[in-house]
């Protein structure tokens, strides 16, 4: 062999797939302990140049992380050159890279692909990847794996972007490939910037506000807590932001008892927070800082915390944002939506949605779609409205404007200066830009909820009584095989294995408000139980019930 076929088979032989474990793209991509994991970051690198090069050299991003997963795993997530995640008509080849037995396996699957998709490889041709990676130990290492898988393809440049959050790293991608600033400080400017512009254009506070300035924030221990501090240095007078768990000495490790992750699951108030922070507004980021949730401690139950989920923050977002698109919309535009039949604003939420979140979108008159659990199911499926919201009840999500949209936006601003209407298409803008429009990102959500609660003078308990939450319970089940389990119906219903739907039928029926699905997690090795009904007890009596089916159908 000789060329660029064998300084992939020579740069291939130095990394050896684990033995007996299969390591799949899962629901963000590649996930497991980060012992066994050099081989798949290193075929990783190789795919993101195919994906750079297929794309005409635009920027990709690879990031090394297990988000919301223990400290000892580790992982890789792709961005795409629009900053989104990785074209999943890509994954099967992503799978069959990871799981080449050996190093002549993966050549040759690397070289049959790039023929078939006519990718330029060895050519010498411009591939660019930005690389990046959050607090994991582990992650050191790991992205000098990729680096090699990039290097062994010929003309491909490595970029490190050292130790970043994922969604500035997605952020990053998108501005680079539209040759806007991508560095670290334009996207803290962006951010801040249009946070106060927002507040300007809100005015002034409301008469009697229920808004407390002091926010507290959970990060998990992970790389959302530096940045989160770095950011805040720039956002000025209106907002005090005190970070805990940064991942400092002695806070403990990442993503263990604390984070969004475990507040959203379990309810519990995370470590670094006590009873004397009971009715303050707290959020809790993930490890990497894709996801928020906010939470109060319970006054006399000082485990406990009410939770405001994605479901609230979609909510939240929902109303400000309609309130605006209803000031903007004028007699032509109705006329021309009911012409192209497209709906100006859509949401978007997976099986996990609160049913009561979801009631209370459909009252509001907005158009509601399900999607399977991922972001980049939901994504998709937001990016087909001129204004798209799409958030997990886990707090991944963010709010996409359509390219047009902010042009007509933009026209009008200029059109109907010191009116109403400029004021509002103002604000939307301003909106577009403190959101990450690459992809859910903990910060910017969390700055645009601020704004909004700052603009409506409300406190967390005006937030949290938008609507009553049916109560919920999640359980994870450990099986031998967890994609024994399939779905359909954005997995509201399984297929396989046999039988085991109708079980869930069975139980859900015994209960009042009844809801339950499972279906295996994309990102641990478990199958999920979800299940919501009338009272808490009667949810997680629900729940239990479905997962001894789950273990029942999927033993041995
Ligand atoms: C990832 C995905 C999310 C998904 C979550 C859990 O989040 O980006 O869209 O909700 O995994 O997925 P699963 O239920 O399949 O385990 P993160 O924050 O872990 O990257």
């Amino acid at each position: 062999m000789e060329g660029q076929p064998s300084m992939l088979l020579q740069a291939a032989s130095a990394f050896h797939p684990p033995p007996g474990k299969k390591i799949t793209y899962g629901t963000a991509g590649f996930r497991a302990d980060a012992t066994i994991l050099s081989s798949t970051v290193f075929r990783a690198g190789v795919l993101a140049v195919l994906r750079s090069l297929k794309n005409g050299g635009a920027a990709v991003g690879l990031m090394i992380t297990a988000s919301h997963n223990p400290v000892g795993d580790n992982g890789v997530k792709i961005a795409d050159p629009g900053g989104g995640m990785m074209a999943q008509s890509w994954e099967p080849f992503a799978d069959a890279l990871a799981g080449a037995a050996t190093a002549e396996d993966f050549v040759e699957i690397v070289l049959v692909f790039a023929a078939k998709e006519e990718i330029p490889i060895g050519r010498l041709e411009k591939s660019e990847v930005l690389l990046a990676r959050d607090s994991r130990p582990s992650g050191a290492t790991l992205i000098e794996a990729a680096k090699m898988g990039i290097a062994s393809v010929a003309g491909a440049v490595a970029i490190d972007m050292g130790i970043l959050t994922t969604p500035q790293l997605h952020w990053m991608v998108r501005q680079r490939n539209r040759g806007w600033g991508s560095s670290e400080m334009d996207y803290f400017l962006q951010l801040s910037n249009s946070f106060r512009s927002l507040i300007e254009l809100s005015g002034e506070e409301p008469m009697a506000s229920g808004y407390d300035p002091v926010l507290l924030v959970d990060a998990a221990n992970g790389v959302g807590g530096g940045k989160l501090k770095e950011l805040v240095k720039l956002l000025g007078a209106g907002i005090e932001i005190h970070v805990r768990n940064c991942g400092e000495e002695g806070e403990g490790l990442l993503n263990e008892g604390v984070g969004a992750d475990f507040v959203q699951k379990e309810k519990t108030i995370p470590h670094g927070f006590t009873a004397q922070d009971t009715g303050k507004r707290c959020a809790s980021l993930d490890g990497d800082a894709d996801r928020i949730v906010y939470f109060t401690i319970r006054a006399n139950d000082e485990n406990k915390v009410d939770l405001v989920d994605g479901d609230k923050i979609l909510s939240l977002f929902a109303l400000f944002i309609s309130e605006h698109l209803a000031i903007i919309a004028d007699a032509d535009d109705e006329k021309e939506d009911k012409k192209t039949k497209k709906k100006t604003l859509g949401v978007v939420q997976t099986a996990y949605a609160n049913g009561a979140s979801t009631e209370f979108l459909r009252e509001m008159g907005v158009a509601v779609a399900l999607a399977p659990t991922g972001v980049k199911h939901l994504h998709a499926m937001a990016a087909q409205y001129d204004v798209g919201i799409y958030f997990e009840a886990n707090g991944h999500g963010t709010v996409l404007f359509a390219p047009g949209f902010l042009t007509k936006l933009q026209d009008l601003a200029n059109l109907c200066s010191g009116t109403m209407r400029e004021k509002a298409a103002r604000t939307l803008l301003a909106v577009s830009e403190v959101v990450n429009q690459a992809v859910g990102d903990a910060l910017s959500g969390m700055l645009l909820a601020e704004v909004i609660l700052w603009h409506r003078g409300w406190s967390m308990q005006d937030w949290a009584s938008l609507y009553q939450d049916l109560p919920s319970r999640q359980l994870k089940v450990k099986v031998a095989n967890r994609n024994a389990v399939s779905t359909t119906e954005s997995e509201t219903r399984v297929v396989d294995p046999p039988g085991l739907q109708d079980a869930i039928d069975a139980e859900t029926a015994k209960y009042n408000a009844g809801r339950s699905f499972v279906r295996p997690s994309g990102t641990e090795d478990v199958v999920r139980v979800y299940a919501e009904a009338s009272t808490q007890a009667a949810a997680d009596a629900l729940a239990a019930s479905v997962a001894l089916h789950v273990s029942h159908y999927l033993s041995a």
